[in-house]
């Protein structure tokens, strides 16, 4: 019999878990996204390791971890514990800071005003809901549900619904699933789904309704529930399958056909994996973001080039292909 072997993020949870929820602190109350960027980096590195680390001075070895977080794994691997976020726990206004960002649509900024106001739970929210925006009262209407995570049976069964939706308006409607679901997660956060029209080119000024078409349809047939934000090409909202108990964060995003797999590759992610590939982009004199690859020449972005795969972006790039599951 084969002995279930354990994930690589298990060998160093502790380690991991800790530089994660570092990361939170400096980006919901420090708000220092520098120093959020070092820790998660290091939290995505130590996760992929399969061995346990066995000292900092061993982890520094690894790239993106240096001395100051070298030292906090040594506390770590020492005491079981760490007192920075010991600290940060105990004190009132980071826990109550760290809270409210969890409501959707409100950011370390909003939180931190609503914390000096004197709002600081659910509860006081509740009571104050004349502070929030519309984004804000449905992230607090779903507070509970938005924090459990939806399993990718459902994700595909949303899918599934919606694209019939799509195709009783028009068949001539692509879509796919990206995000966490495209690289194979087990849970998502959230349904991210990338639509497209065989008529609807970059060169067309006009997408018409396209997207307004789909979600006015959703929103008759109560698969959508709420709307977050809708924009021509951009729709943000909340969705419940019938069967299902929780409402779920949507996202659609309309694209041009001609730029549909820039935009696979960018909303498939993982951010880590986008803010690298476009580095490596860069040094390789390309320009790449979420609508096209282009050339630069003599420091000026040339013509966006013909792509028809994500494989050809890469292979531009000269950069080897990582297929969806080997992007986090
Ligand atoms: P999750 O929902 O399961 O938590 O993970 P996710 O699917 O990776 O995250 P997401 O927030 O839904 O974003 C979808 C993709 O969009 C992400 O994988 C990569 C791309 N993306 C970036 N930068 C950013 C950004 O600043 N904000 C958002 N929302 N998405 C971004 O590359
Ligand atoms: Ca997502
Ligand atoms: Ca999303």
């Amino acid at each position: 019999m084969s002995k279930r072997k354990a994930p690589k993020s298990e060998k160093n949870e502790d380690i991991v878990e800790a530089l994660i929820e570092l990361a939170e602190y400096e980006k919901n109350v420090e708000r220092n996204r520098f120093k959020e960027k070092a820790y998660r980096k290091a939290a995505t590195i130590i996760a992929g390791l399969d061995k346990r680390i066995k000292s900092g001075d061993d982890a520094k070895a690894l790239p993106g971890v240096g001395d100051k977080i070298a030292k906090k794994i040594d506390e770590i691997l020492e005491t079981g514990k760490l007192r920075k976020l010991e600290n940060i726990r105990a004190d009132d206004k980071s826990t109550a800071i760290n809270l409210l960002t969890r409501v959707s649509g409100i950011g370390p900024a909003k939180a931190k005003e609503l914390v000096d106001a004197g709002i600081i739970n659910l509860d006081d929210l509740e009571k104050h809901k004349d502070k929030l925006n519309h984004a804000q009262l449905i992230g607090l209407k779903h507070f509970h549900d938005f924090e459990v995570k939806i399993p990718r049976e459902e994700v595909k069964e949303l899918f599934e619904s919606v694209k019939k939706v799509a195709d009783s308006i028009d068949e001539e409607y692509m879509m796919e699933v990206c995000g966490s679901f495209r690289r194979g997660a087990k849970f998502s956060g959230d349904v991210d789904i990338l639509l497209c029209h065989s008529e609807f080119k970059h060169s067309d000024k006009h997408h018409g309704d396209l997207l307004h078409r789909l979600i006015k349809k959703l929103t008759e047939k109560e698969l959508v529930t709420d709307k977050i934000s809708e924009g021509d090409t951009k729709f943000m909202g909340v969705a419940k399958l019938p069967k299902h108990k929780h409402f779920r964060r949507l996202d659609v995003r309309l694209l041009p056909v001609d730029e549909y797999y820039c935009g696979l590759l960018y909303f498939t992610g993982s951010n880590i994996f986008n803010t690298e590939m476009r580095a490596h982009a860069h040094q390789k004199r390309f320009i790449l973001n979420e609508h096209s690859l282009r050339p630069l020449e003599c420091g000026k972005p040339g013509a966006p080039l013909p792509v028809s795969s994500e494989q050809d972006i890469f292979e531009y790039l000269d950069y080897p292909y990582k297929k969806p599951e080997d992007r986090d």
